[in-house]
């Protein structure tokens, strides 16, 4: 049934702006590609620099095209978790039960075809039929996770989702199987995801547990917390116990955001996640409403156009616009040399000057901007060592080879988290770093162009321009997909692809892979192994200590690797923008002088040039327009 149908219609203007913006691309792709056929013409045989141009078009294209908003369910174990997110997306996705269930975070997007892949944490990933997930999911089939899955993936052709939504469903918070780190870690998901849905159980007491993980929650983003009151029907149709219910469990919240210094508005919805379910299989609209899911999934969908939609359609706008503006500029530099070939001349050793003195800047900027790196890395790799100095205190506590083979299942798993934990401050700093440098240069950029031709007005790159060209497009592909891989692979509940994207469209290309993953596999079989292979207590431990610093040491190492990596990237994407800088502009300098040397031509080619300065500012124009359109109503 589409109960969602109603739903999908702030989903349809979201698609109608990005239409538009993506129309206004086209139009500047356009203009562009014709420019740069005249001037192929004209050059006869020049190989084709690598423009800024065409770089950010790319760029620009896939963030409007790969819009992603992640909503997390969370909460308690047992408080309807699953059956809300069935509900939501009316077909069965994650099992429900009335034991403990959920055993790993199931992720459900939008796909044509029914679709599930299961991921492992060794990094393997395994294609099963929709029907065959629960195997996976559920604490029945695949109890305390032995199976070694990290997360299931599943794709369904359901409308509400098909503009990039995600939606996550994850394991109770307090499963008997869960410690302080991993509980830890998945609040931290609130962080990260677009918004978060918060399920907690009507039946009229919050207990100590859920108090304090309460305030856990509204110590966070509260604009973006949805508080979901599930209630069972005896109360959820009674009115007036309903309001005390939800008085109740208000006062309870409110309280908790002002322990924890919060203010601001807290939303709850009361809803009957099993009615919600149920009328989704019964086809039935009005009980569908009646069980406050609509409600719900309404104010979800605005909210995620309102905010996170419309960040991604204003930045879009507004790089589309700066293109423009770029390539106006372009020609403008062009039509001022047309206007007077006579300063040609000048003009290039003006050029031979700056370019030289660019070089020397970008480069000290550069060596600056890493030196910073320094302090980063220590601080990240003093991140991952942390969970080895606890464990070799625990390791002398332990009793029995049971306990060690206990300590070394959940040593992997704090090992995974703490590994996603120090990726994820790496991409943090790191993005700080880069954008730092990025703005130094931008500021080098503009004063060789001002001092070049001082009437041109200030021409503003997005900061992807200065850092990415095409080719590297598939290096940040690469690093997305690790970076993806690393947060699902070890959190509870992932939903990092949304906080990903963030960073590296900052420029930054350079998220540290899955060290996480590398420790779990590690401690993995190779403790195992050391367990079984020794009968006594004494040599397990002390074999154990052993391996834990060579884990240790490679998975620095690791870290090493990959901050240098990093560094060498940054490096040489800064080299390689400032050629293809230098390579444009010398290249406009090459066609105007062939130009100038036919001035029968030259009249032509100053009309032309005006032509295309007008074109280029009306895409300019157009591209911010395309926003003041049915968005705008709304708002
Ligand atoms: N009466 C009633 N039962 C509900 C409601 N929501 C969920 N249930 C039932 O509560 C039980 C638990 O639901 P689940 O969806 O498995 O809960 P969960 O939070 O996903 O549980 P875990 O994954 O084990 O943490 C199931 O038997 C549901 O049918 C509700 O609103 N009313
Ligand atoms: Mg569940």
């Amino acid at each position: 049934m589409e109960g969602g149908c109603a739903v999908a219609e702030f989903l349809d203007s979201f698609d109608v702006e990005r239409d538009a913006l993506l129309a206004s691309l086209d139009q500047v792709e356009d203009v562009w590609s014709r420019f740069q056929e005249r001037r192929a013409l004209e050059m006869d045989g020049t190989a084709e620099t690598d423009s800024l141009i065409a770089g950010e078009f790319s760029l620009v294209r896939r963030d409007l095209e790969s819009t992603e908003f992640t909503v997390g369910i969370f909460g308690l174990i047992k408080r309807g978790k699953s059956t809300l997110l069935n509900g939501l997306i009316g077909r069965e996705v994650s099992s429900m039960h009335v034991t403990p269930e959920t055993a790993v975070p199931v992720y459900v997007s939008y796909g044509d075809d029914p679709e599930a892949a299961v991921h492992f944490a060794d990094g393997t990933q395994k294609h099963v039929a929709v029907e065959d997930v629960h195997a996976y999911t559920s604490q029945k089939t695949n109890p305390m996770n032995h199976l070694g899955v990290t997360f299931v993936e599943q794709q369904v052709p359901v409308g509400f989702l098909r503009n990039g939504t995600r939606l996550i469903d994850t394991p109770g918070l307090d499963d008997a199987e869960a410690d302080e780190v991993y509980t830890q870690r998945t609040l931290q998901e609130l962080d990260i995801v677009d918004a978060g849905v918060v399920l907690f159980l009507s039946p009229p007491t919050v207990g100590a547990t859920e108090l304090g993980f309460l305030e856990d929650i509204v110590a966070r983003d509260l604009r973006k917390t949805f508080l979901v009151c599930n209630m069972y029907p005896q109360h959820f149709h009674d009115r007036e116990t309903r309001e005390q219910v939800l008085e109740y469990v208000g006062m309870r919240i409110v309280e908790a955001s002002q322990r924890v210094g919060r203010s601001g508005e807290v939303r709850i919805y009361p809803v009957c996640a099993l009615e919600a379910w149920e009328a989704r299989k019964n086809d039935d609209i009005d009980q569908w409403k009646r069980s406050g899911a609509d409600r719900l999934l309404r104010d979800l969908e605005n909210y995620l156009s309102k905010h996170a939609g419309q960040d991604v359609l204003d930045d879009a706008a507004e790089r589309i616009a700066h293109i423009a503006e770029l390539a106006r500029a372009e020609v403008q530099v062009r039509q001022q040399l047309l206007e007077d070939p006579e300063k040609l001349f000048h003009f290039r050793q003006q050029l031979d000057r700056n370019i030289l003195d660019l070089e020397r800047r970008f480069e000290a900027a550069v060596s600056m901007a890493l030196t910073e790196v320094a302090p980063l890395r220590m601080r990240i790799r003093s991140l991952v060592l942390q969970p080895f100095t606890r464990a070799k205190q625990d390791l002398n506590k332990l009793e029995t080879l049971e306990e060690i083979e206990q300590f070394s299942s959940r040593f992997r798993r704090q090992l995974e988290v703490g590994g996603e934990l120090a990726s994820r401050q790496f991409a943090d700093g790191f993005g700080q770093i880069v954008g730092g440098l990025q703005r130094q240069l931008q500021e080098r950029f503009q004063a060789v162009m001002t001092d070049l031709a001082p009437n041109l007005p200030n021409i503003r790159l997005s900061p992807n321009a200065l850092l990415v060209t095409p080719d590297q497009l598939q290096q940040l592909h690469a690093a997305k997909r690790r970076s993806e891989q690393a947060s699902k692979t070890s959190a509870v509940v992932g939903g990092l692809s949304g906080g990903g994207l963030t960073v590296l469209a900052t420029g930054t290309m350079t998220l540290l892979g899955p060290l996480g993953l590398l420790g779990g596999a590690l401690v993995g079989w190779k403790m195992s192994n050391l367990v079984a292979g020794h009968r006594s207590l004494e040599q397990a431990r002390d074999a154990i200590a052993i391996r834990l610093d060579e884990i240790a040491a490679t998975m620095l190492q690791d870290v090493d690797r990959q901050v240098e990596q990093a560094v060498e990237t940054v490096r040489s994407s800064v080299e390689r923008r400032r050629r293809a800088f230098a390579g444009d502009l010398y290249q406009q300098f090459e066609v105007v002088q062939a130009i100038s040397e036919r001035p029968e031509a030259l009249e032509v080619q100053r009309r032309d040039a005006a032509r295309f300065v007008d074109a280029f500012e009306d895409c300019a124009r157009e591209a911010r327009a395309a926003l003041s359109g049915p968005l705008a109503a709304v708002g």
